[in-house]
């Protein structure tokens, strides 16, 4: 199976790392949405990164269903998502607010640089801003309450919460800091520590 798209993409890094956490060898293909667009399109009329491409030839996107179906693959009791329902709970709730902050990151990125500063519209840009900053407070304030474990093997939660973190710092790093969002910024050092997050890097 083929990954189509920039690992700078918290989406397509999300998927990348849990493939290889899931023990799911994907052959990785480096395309960009922007400066690759008619190459992408041969793939995916949609352009949407990531794109998954099967042996078979059938194309699936979106990040979370692309991880619903290597879940699915991978060999049981490998998943990366908790069984118990009060913990599964936490973990959506967690990933939830993650990719809230990856798509408001790319939202206020794709107003910035790809919008004509004349034509940019302040409102939408400051609704964009504290849905960010609220995002990320409620991951701190969750991580206040229960933190995430250091001690064992990176689950979901932990990936997504980490590729958005790192992600909002490379595209909109203004928006935020590490001493305000301590506990996010301390599970990300970590995170990119890890040896899947390090041979996942950024591209
Ligand atoms: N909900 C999607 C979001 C994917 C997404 O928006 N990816 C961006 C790259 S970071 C993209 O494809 N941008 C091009 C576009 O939307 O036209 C997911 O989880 O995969």
């Amino acid at each position: 199976m083929k990954l189509i798209g920039m690992l700078d993409s918290p989406y397509v890094r999300r998927v990348a790392i849990t493939a290889k956490r899931l023990g799911i060898a994907l052959e990785h293909e480096s395309v960009s949405v922007f400066r690759h667009f008619e190459q992408f399109q041969q793939i995916n009329p949609v352009v949407k990164a990531p794109t998954l491409v099967l042996d078979d030839g059938q194309v699936l996107m979106d990040s979370t269903l692309i991880i619903d179906y290597l879940e699915a693959l991978a060999k049981p009791g490998r998943s990366l998502m908790p069984a118990l329902l009060n913990q599964r709970l936490r973990s959506l709730r967690l990933i939830g607010l993650a990719l809230a902050a990856s798509e408001k990151s790319v939202q206020l990125y794709y107003e910035r640089n790809l919008r004509p500063a004349d034509i940019q519209y302040e409102p939408w840009v400051e609704r964009v801003q504290g849905q960010l900053a609220a995002a990320y407070s409620s991951l701190e304030q969750e991580l206040e309450k229960q933190p995430l474990k250091t001690d064992g093997e990176i689950d979901q939660a932990g990936i997504t919460l980490a590729v958005a973190w790192s992600f909002t710092n490379l595209v909109v790093p203004d928006q935020v800091t590490d001493e305000k969002f301590h506990r996010i910024a301390a599970f990300t050092a970590y995170a990119e520590g890890l040896e899947v997050f390090v041979s996942t890097p950024i591209d």
